[in-house]
């Protein structure tokens, strides 16, 4: 008889396994690569801003995205990211001292090497009237006598609130009620035209005035 020991072809048999590797071929994936967002001027701390979340086509590292933030003139002080892409304020903003924040948050994957996404989220800050009108002079006049009679100073009230929405002028001025009554008998205060002026006798009005 015949035999496979005697076949001429010989068989083999074997099983390969074929894993497909992953390549790290496929950067993060932003689902809005721009965004403009408002946030109140009073928001607390924590109070969230944006999300950006990224999504990544790879398996394993090389699908995972971790995500960080970078903004100028400080803005990464007061704004920053979790792992989920998710964007809150860590500190207070202040409309007055910056208005717009221009954040660019990173995407980027555990990859070798790593592959990165960018985005950008531009935070508006809307103005609460947190700031009283502000006094710019002069704080103090000398008057002589014989001129007191229908003399008139003039001064300027300015505001660093949005004066856009309201925070802003007109002001409304009175003397200080706790000013001496010869000075409130004496003294007006008118508002003419963007300036407040003071009418009639006084020789000074260091701590007279007040503004509400
Ligand atoms: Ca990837
Ligand atoms: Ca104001
Ligand atoms: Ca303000």
């Amino acid at each position: 008889g015949t035999d496979a020991w005697e076949n001429k072809y010989r068989v083999g048999e074997a099983t390969v396994i074929v894993r497909i590797l992953d390549v790290n071929d496929n950067a993060p994936s932003f689902e809005k690569v721009q965004q403009i967002v408002r946030i109140s001027e009073d928001a607390p701390l924590g109070t969230v801003v944006a999300k950006v979340p990224a999504f990544d086509l790879d398996q394993n590292r090389n699908g995972l995205v971790r995500y960080s933030l970078a903004g100028r003139r400080g803005s990464s002080l007061h704004f920053g990211i979790d792992h989920t892409g998710t964007i809150r304020t860590i500190g207070l903003v202040d409309r007055e001292a910056i208005s717009k924040h221009s954040l660019v948050v990173h995407a980027t994957d555990h990859g070798v090497p790593p592959r990165q996404s960018s985005a950008t989220v531009t935070v508006e800050i809307d103005d609460v009237n947190d700031n009283a009108p502000i006094f710019t002079g002069p704080t103090y006049v000398n008057v002589h006598r014989k001129n007191i009679e229908g003399f008139t100073i003039f001064f300027n009230l300015t505001d660093p609130d949005d004066w856009s929405v309201g925070h802003g002028p007109p002001f409304s001025a009175q003397l200080d009620p706790r000013a001496p009554s010869s000075i409130r008998k004496a003294v007006s205060v008118a508002y003419k035209r963007g300036e407040y002026h003071l009418c009639h006798s006084c020789s000074s009005y260091t701590k007279v005035l007040s503004f509400i």
